[in-house]
C-alpha cells in the first residue's frame, strides 16, 4: 500500500492518507544486505520548522564564491596553510625540491596523483628557475584547476510537467539530505515538488524524508516498510501528474553497484516511471560523499553506467579537508557535477560552477 501526504508546513494535520490501490507490478524480494529496520515508522514530527525564505532564483558568481568559500573552509584552510608554509621567506626558487613539496601538499586534498602532477607541471612550466611569490603560484594553480574542472553547462534537465529525478548512491552518501536541499532549491524557484520515499527498506528513511517534505511544504508519497520501491515511484509520478507538480524527486535506498539485485531494482524504477511519463527519469543523480575521498570514487565506479546516471551531487564538501576529490570525480565519471552539498542545513546546496569553485578552493 502506498500513501501520500498533502503538503503542510507547520500544522498538525494527521499523518498519511491512504490513496488507491498499490501499483500492480510485483514486488522484488531484494536482499538489501542491511539489518532489519524498526518495524514501524513513527509519525512525522508534528511541527516541523518552517522553510527558510526563498533564495534568489539564479545565484550571482559572487554569491556562489562566498558559499563555496565557506563550505570549503576545511580544505581551504589545510591547503592555504600547507602552501603558505612553502613560502616562509620572501619568495621561493622553483626547483625540483619546491615542486616536490608543492606536489605533496596538493595531494593531501585527495585530488589524486594525476591532477596534482598537472598542477605541479604547470607551475614548473611557467616558473622553473625563477624566484616566485605565493600569489603567483596560487594564481597559476587556480587557473589550472578552473580549466580542469570545466564542464559543459549542466542545468537540471526538467523538460516538462512533471519531470522526474531519481536519486541514487551508496549507503549514507547523502541522498535523502540532498533531496531535501534540492527540493528547497527548486521550490524557491517557484517549482512545485512531490517527493517519493523510494527507500522502503528502513522505516527511518521514510520518516527522514517526510520531515524534509514538511519543512519544504511539499507533498510526499510513501509506502509501507518493505513495499516495492518501484510501486512508490509509480505512485509518486501519478501524484505529481494529479496535482500538476513540476518535479517528482524519488529517493532510493543505498546500494553498491556490485549488488546486482538492487541494481535491477533501480532498473525497474526507471522502467515504471518511464511508462508514466515520456523519457522519465529525466535525471538520475548520483550522490557521492566527499568525506569518503577516493573511496567514494571506487565505491561508485560502474554505478553511473549501471544506473544510467546523468549527473553528480557531491555531498558533504564542508565536512572534509579533502575537497580536492572533485578533480578525480570530474575526470573519472564523465558526468557533470550538477550540485555540491555544503552542509546539513536546508540552504546548503549550490549549483556547481568550476570558476567560482576553484577560486574559492585556493582563496584566503
Ligand atoms: N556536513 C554535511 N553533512 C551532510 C551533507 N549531506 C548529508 N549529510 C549528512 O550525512 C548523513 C547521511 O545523510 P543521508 O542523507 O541520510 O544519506 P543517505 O545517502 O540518504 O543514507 P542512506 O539512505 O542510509 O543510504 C546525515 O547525517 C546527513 O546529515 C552535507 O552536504 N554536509
Ligand atoms: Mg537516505
Amino acid at each position: 500500500m502506498v500513501f501520500w501526504r498533502s503538503k503542510k508546513k507547520s500544522d498538525d494535520s494527521p499523518p498519511a492518507q491512504p490513496s488507491g490501490p498499490a501499483q500492480q507490478e510485483p514486488s522484488t524480494a531484494a536482499d538489501h544486505g542491511q539489518a532489519a529496520a524498526t518495524p514501524k515508522a513513527s509519525p512525522p514530527a508534528a511541527s516541523a520548522p518552517a522553510a527558510s525564505p526563498p533564495a534568489a532564483a539564479a545565484e550571482s558568481s559572487a554569491g556562489l564564491f562566498g558559499r563555496f568559500r565557506n563550505g570549503l573552509e576545511k580544505t581551504r584552510r589545510a591547503l592555504n596553510t600547507d602552501i603558505r608554509d612553502l613560502f616562509k621567506d620572501e619568495g621561493r626558487l622553483v626547483d625540483d625540491e619546491f615542486l616536490g613539496e608543492l606536489f605533496a601538499k596538493l595531494i593531501r586534498t585527495d585530488m589524486g596523483a594525476g591532477p596534482a602532477e598537472e598542477l605541479r607541471d604547470d607551475v614548473a612550466k611557467r616558473y622553473r628557475g625563477r624566484k616566485v611569490g605565493l600569489d603567483e603560484v596560487l594564481e597559476s594553480i587556480t587557473a589550472q584547476t578552473q580549466a580542469m574542472l570545466q564542464q559543459d553547462a549542466a542545468p537540471l534537465n526538467l523538460p516538462g510537467k512533471p519531470s522526474v529525478i531519481l536519486v541514487v548512491g551508496v549507503n549514507g552518501s547523502g541522498k535523502t539530505t540532498s533531496i531535501g536541499k534540492l527540493s528547497h532549491h527548486l521550490t524557491s524557484q517557484g517549482k512545485k515538488i512531490v517527493l517519493g520515499a523510494g527507500d522502503t527498506f528502513r522505516a527511518a528513511a521514510v520518516e527522514q524524508l517526510t520531515i524534509w517534505s514538511e519543512r519544504i511544504g511539499c507533498d510526499i508519497v510513501t509506502g509501507k516498510q518493505g513495499a516495492d520501491p518501484a510501486s512508490v515511484a509509480f505512485q509518486t509520478v501519478d501524484k505529481a501528474i494529479e496535482i500538476g507538480a513540476d518535479v517528482a524527486i524519488i529517493d532510493t535506498a543505498g546500494r553498491l553497484q556490485t549488488q546486482s539485485n538492487l541494481m535491477q531494482e533501480l532498473d525497474k524504477i526507471r522502467r515504471v516511471v518511464g511508462k508514466k511519463v515520456e523519457d522519465a527519469p529525466h535525471e538520475v543523480l548520483l550522490v557521492l560523499d566527499a568525506t569518503a575521498g577516493q573511496n567514494a570514487i571506487s565505491q561508485a565506479k560502474g554505478f553511473s553506467d549501471a544506473a544510467g546516471c546523468t549527473g553528480i551531487i557531491l555531498a558533504k564538501l564542508d565536512g572534509s579537508a579533502r575537497g580536492g576529490v572533485i578533480l578525480p570525480i570530474r575526470r573519472q565519471f564523465e558526468l557533470p557535477v550538477k550540485f555540491v552539498g555544503l552542509g546539513e542545513s536546508i540552504e546548503d546546496i549550490a549549483e556547481f560552477d568550476a570558476d567560482s569553485f576553484a577560486t574559492a578552493l585556493f582563496a584566503d
